[in-house]
């Protein structure tokens, strides 16, 4: 069924901000370049290897302008070895043009949604045009793309993309299971086993996400399968039952923790280099 982590650790990504909480309901949410920053820093001493990142304006609110996006590169590269991931998902707003443009700041790697999904009470659009778009895209400036699979529909997307556009800059396939969005797959552990069933055989790694009250069911569905996790403050604001999260590197020493019981510790920044095969920049 699961294809077990070749590696023997675990790759933790973490989405720190996400584009949907707001700075007035949750004051604590790095929003600024260098609360973004700390935070990335403190998650990679907690045993990150990867950062997803979205990026907020001079008022906090989610935006995906070209120079903010290129200072965020460079700070999180000059500051961190962290694989860097910029969302091309942005929030559901954002039109596909400024979407395309997130590549122009020359991330190691770029989320990639494989289809479009209900969001809430917003709609995630993803055409089949845009998803061949950005993925050339990816491909022609060599940036290594992770497959956002918010449903399994979304898996049968992956499968029609590599069939006709074949691999990735790099030839590593890495997919992301986001499972709980309310409009996407439940996030549980019948879901998640029946989608890793449904990858494609060319993946080489997979992630899972559990968004809201299923991020620990989900979390250790994928360490026994065989998986990796993104945690973060994008995806969960709640560390246990009435308690809200201190902070990202809290939920990402959490991740560590169990990936260190299932028997495959978190793998460093630069073995997660190697997993995804990011290209040296
Ligand atoms: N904010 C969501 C609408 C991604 O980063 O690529 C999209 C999202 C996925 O978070
Ligand atoms: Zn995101």
């Amino acid at each position: 069924m699961a294809r077990a982590a070749s590696t023997g650790r675990t790759l933790i990504t973490v989405a720190p901000t996400g584009a949907e909480s707001t700075k007035e309901d949750v004051p604590h949410l790095p929003t600024t370049l260098d609360e973004l920053v700390a935070t990335a820093k403190a998650c990679e001493a907690a045993g990150a290897g990867m950062v997803h990142v979205h990026i907020r304006d001079a008022t906090h609110r989610p935006t995906l302008d070209p120079v903010r996006l290129r200072d965020t590169v460079a700070a999180l590269r000059e500051q961190t070895t962290l694989v860097v991931q910029l969302s091309s998902g942005g929030a559901v707003s954002d039109p596909y043009e400024r979407r395309l443009r997130v590549l122009d700041a020359e991330p190691d790697a770029c989320s990639l949604t494989m289809g479009t999904v209900n969001f809430g009470d917003g709609v995630f659009m993803n055409s089949w045009p845009f998803i061949v778009e950005l993925y050339q895209l990816s491909q022609e400036r060599e940036v290594v793309p992770e497959f956002e699979l918010f449903d399994l529909g979304h898996v049968t997307a992956l499968r029609r993309l590599l069939d006709g556009y074949g691999l990735p800059y790099g030839g590593a396939v890495h997919a992301d299971l986001v499972m709980g969005v309310p409009g996407g797959m439940p996030g549980d552990t019948s879901t998640l086993v029946t989608a890793v069933a449904a990858l494609p055989t060319e993946v080489t790694s997979w992630s899972a996400t559990g968004v809201g009250r299923s991020t620990l069911a989900v979390a250790l569905a994928a360490l026994s399968a065989g998986g990796h996790l993104r945690v973060g403050m994008e995806d969960t604001l709640t560390f246990a039952k009435g308690r809200p999260v201190r902070d990202n590197a809290q939920l990402v020493e959490r991740a560590a923790q169990l990936a260190t019981l299932a028997g495959r510790p978190p793998m460093t920044p630069d073995q997660a280099r190697q997993l995804l095969n990011v290209k040296a920049r």
